[in-house]
C-alpha cells in the first residue's frame, strides 16, 4: 500500500491498493461471486466471528472482490481504509448514522443531493437527531450553527445541482475547534482525481460510485473512505446491521471502470469547458452555473482545492419551467435522465427530478428554481453535444 501512494493518480486508478492475485496469475482480480465462505473447521469459524482471526465469513461482512475495490478507492483518496456500499445513499446513511444517536445534532450544507436532504430532514428527525442546514460558504455562519451536541458536519462541494462551492480548508479549521465532530464530505462530483478532501481535514469522504467512479451507467453503488477505526466501526455497525452491502459483481465492475477514470475525467472536463462557453454565449440562457467561470462566486477554489471545475453545468432559461421542459423534449442525442458521470451526456430538471424530495420552500431556500436544468457532460465528440443543444435552443 505505502508504495502505491508514490504513484501518479493516473497510475493509481489502475494499480492502486492491494488487489489479490489468483492462483493462475490472472491479470484481473477474480470475481468472488459467493455469498458465504467455507471454514476449514468449526473452531476457525468461531475465531473469525470473534474477531480473533482474519478471514472471510459471509459477503455482507466482507468479500475479496469488494475488498479489492475498497483498497483501490482508499489509496486514491489517500486514506487508510474504505467501505463499499450498495448505493451512494447507502454510503451517506452508513457514514453519518455510525456516529449519531438520539439527541445528537448534524450540520449539513444548505444545498445537497435531494435524497441526502430527505434522509437528514425527514428520517433523522424521527430518530431524535436534529439537523441545521447552513450556508457553509461563510465561516461565521458555520461556527454559529455548532451546538454542544453537534457530532457530524456534512457537505457536498460542488453542490448538487447548482455547483455552489465550499472552502474545505475553512470547514476543516472550524471543525477542528470542536470536539467529537466528524467532517464528512460527499466528493461525488469531483472524484479523488480532482479533489482530495482529506488534505483539508475531512474525516470521511464518500461517493456515489454510480457516477464517475464506475462511469458506465450500469451499476448503482457507493463508497466511504476514512481511518481504519472509523471504517471498521461503519462496517461493523451501520453497514453490517442495516445491510447496504455492495454485490461482488458490482464491485468488480467498478474496479474495471476505475481503470479509465483519469482519461475519462480529462475528456469530461475538456468537453464541459467548451459546452459551458457555448451556453454562456447563447441568448436563450438567463444564467449559467459553472465553477470554471470567473463570475462564479467561489471561482477562487478552482485550481486550488479543485484541480478542475468538473463536468457538471447548471443553467436557467429565460422562460422558466415550461420552456425548460420543451427544451429537454427536443433534444435528440442527449438523454433526458437523472444520474451523472456516464459516457452519455445526461440532462435533467432538478426541481421535478433529483431535488423533488425538497418542498418548494426548501428548494427556493437552496436556490433551485423551476427553470433550472442540469447537464452532465459526457464523452461524445463535443461538437455533437453542442449541436444537439443548439438545435433545441434555436426552437426556444
Ligand atoms: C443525481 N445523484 O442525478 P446513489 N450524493 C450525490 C449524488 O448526486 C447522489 C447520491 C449521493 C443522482 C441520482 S436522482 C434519483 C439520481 C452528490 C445521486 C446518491 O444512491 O448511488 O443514487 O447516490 O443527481
Amino acid at each position: 500500500m505505502a508504495a502505491t501512494r508514490t504513484l501518479h493518480p493516473e497510475t493509481m486508478v489502475i494499480h492502486g491498493g492491494h488487489v489479490a492475485a489468483d492462483e493462475h496469475g490472472a491479470l484481473v482480480a477474480p470475481l468472488y461471486q459467493s455469498s458465504t465462505f467455507v471454514f476449514p473447521d468449526a473452531e476457525t469459524g468461531g475465531r473469525r466471528f470473534a474477531g480473533e482471526e482474519a478471514g472471510y465469513m459471509y459477503s455482507r461482512l466482507g468479500n475479496p472482490t469488494v475488498n479489492a475495490l475498497e483498497q483501490r478507492v482508499a489509496a486514491l483518496e489517500n486514506m487508510p481504509a474504505a467501505a463499499a456500499t450498495a448505493t451512494g445513499m447507502g454510503a451517506v446513511s452508513a457514514a453519518t448514522m455510525a456516529f449519531l444517536r438520539a439527541g445528537d445534532h448534524v450540520i449539513a450544507s444548505d444545498c445537497v443531493y435531494g435524497c441526502s436532504f430527505a434522509l437528514f430532514s425527514h428520517l433523522f428527525e424521527r430518530f431524535g437527531v436534529s439537523v441545521s442546514f447552513v450556508d457553509m460558504t461563510d465561516a461565521a455562519t458555520l461556527e454559529a450553527a455548532f451546538q454542544e451536541n453537534t457530532r457530524v458536519v456534512f457537505l457536498e462541494t460542488p453542490a448538487n445541482p447548482h455547483l455552489k462551492l465550499i472552502d474545505l480548508g475553512m470547514v476543516g479549521e472550524v471543525c477542528k475547534r470542536h470536539e467529537n465532530v466528524k467532517m464528512i464530505v460527499d466528493n461525488t462530483f469531483m472524484t479523488p482525481l480532482l479533489q482530495q478532501p482529506v488534505a483539508y481535514g475531512a474525516d470521511l469522504v464518500l461517493h456515489s460510485a454510480t457516477k464517475y467512479l464506475n462511469g458506465h451507467g450500469d451499476v448503482v453503488a457507493g463508497v466511504i473512505a476514512g481511518s481504519e477505526e472509523d471504517i471498521q466501526l461503519i462496517k461493523m455497525t451501520t453497514l453490517k446491521d442495516m445491510g447496504a452491502t455492495i454485490s461482488p459483481h458490482d464491485a468488480w465492475l467498478i474496479t474495471r471502470g476505475l481503470k479509465t477514470l483519469a482519461i475519462r475525467m480529462e475528456r469530461h472536463c475538456s468537453n464541459a469547458d467548451k459546452v459551458a462557453e457555448f451556453l454562456a454565449r447563447h441568448p436563450s440562457i438567463a444564467h449559467i452555473y459553472y465553477p470554471g467561470f470567473k463570475q462564479h462566486p467561489q471561482h477562487r477554489l478552482v485550481g486550488t482545492q479543485m484541480k478542475h471545475a468538473g463536468a457538471i453545468i447548471a443553467f436557467e432559461l429565460h422562460t422558466g419551467y415550461a420552456a425548460a421542459v420543451d427544451f429537454l423534449n427536443r433534444l435528440q442525442m442527449i438523454k433526458v435522465a437523472v444520474s451523472l458521470g456516464d459516457a452519455e451526456t445526461l440532462i435533467q430538471h432538478p426541481a421535478s427530478m433529483t431535488h423533488s424530495p425538497l418542498s418548494p420552500e426548501a428548494r427556493a431556500k437552496a436556490g433551485i428554481t423551476d427553470g433550472l436544468v442540469r447537464i452532465s457532460v459526457g464523452l461524445e465528440h463535443v461538437d455533437d453535444i453542442i449541436n444537439d443543444l443548439s438545435q433545441s435552443l434555436a426552437q426556444n
